[in-house]
């Protein structure tokens, strides 16, 4: 009979599996912001798509927490090197807010209250791979993580994950965004180690 290897049931992958190449783990939740953190009242906050055609898409704050609510838990893995295991957020699904859209574009450039900015493949935003997420570990989202709302891509560096994000431009060629203009890559893997243009 096989000796079972004391700590070794979780069905998980083993803690380095899943810390990509160059990463380290944290219990914290460090703040990153490039700049102040704006604060946005939920009772005029918006959301708005718009599409490579100018059409728009807006959900109010009641809109927004009236759709179909997701519960995810994820890994974050952050350009500067931490790494977060098993964080758990509630929010609405990309797919959701895609679903009835009309595009042909393939890239998304993603706006936030303050102005800060940053753009990913429309790809990446769907299938379950992306969220608006409003609710934290079970609480409404700080504002200094991104509350009310934030975009979380959690398969790609968090520099990705928009907070107070304000809306996403549908565009036909891409565009950089605040990081990724300098010289962060436009892609971002955290396996491959995408962090910089040369990568
Ligand atoms: N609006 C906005 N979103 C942002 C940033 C920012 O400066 N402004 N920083 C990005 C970066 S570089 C990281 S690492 C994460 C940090 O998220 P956190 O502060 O919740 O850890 O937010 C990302 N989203
Ligand atoms: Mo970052």
């Amino acid at each position: 009979m096989a000796a079972l290897t004391p700590g070794f049931r979780s069905r998980r992958r083993a803690p380095g599996d899943r810390l990509p190449p160059g990463q380290f783990l944290t219990e914290g939740f460090p703040v990153l912001s490039a700049g102040p953190t704006p604060a946005v009242a939920t009772d005029r906050w918006r959301f708005t798509l718009t599409t490579e055609t100018g059409d728009q898409h807006v959900w109010t704050w009641p809109q927004l927490t009236a759709l179909p609510q997701a519960d995810v838990t994820t890994d974050l893995h952050c350009v500067t090197r931490w790494s977060k295991f098993d964080t758990r957020w509630r929010g609405v699904s990309l797919d959701m807010l895609l679903d009835g859209v009309d595009t042909e574009a393939r890239y998304a450039w993603v706006e936030s209250y303050g102005g800060y900015t940053t753009n990913m493949p429309l790809a990446d935003l769907r299938n379950g791979r992306a969220w608006i997420a409003h609710t934290y570990d079970g609480r409404p989202l700080p504002a200094e993580h991104g509350g009310p709302a934030r975009l979380l891509v959690p398969h790609l560096y968090l520099w990705k994950s928009a907070k107070w994000v304000s809306g996403i431009r549908l565009r036909i060629n891409d565009q950089q965004g605040f990081w990724e203009s300098l010289g962060y890559h436009a892609y971002g893997d955290p396996w491959r180690e995408q962090r910089t243009w040369g990568d």
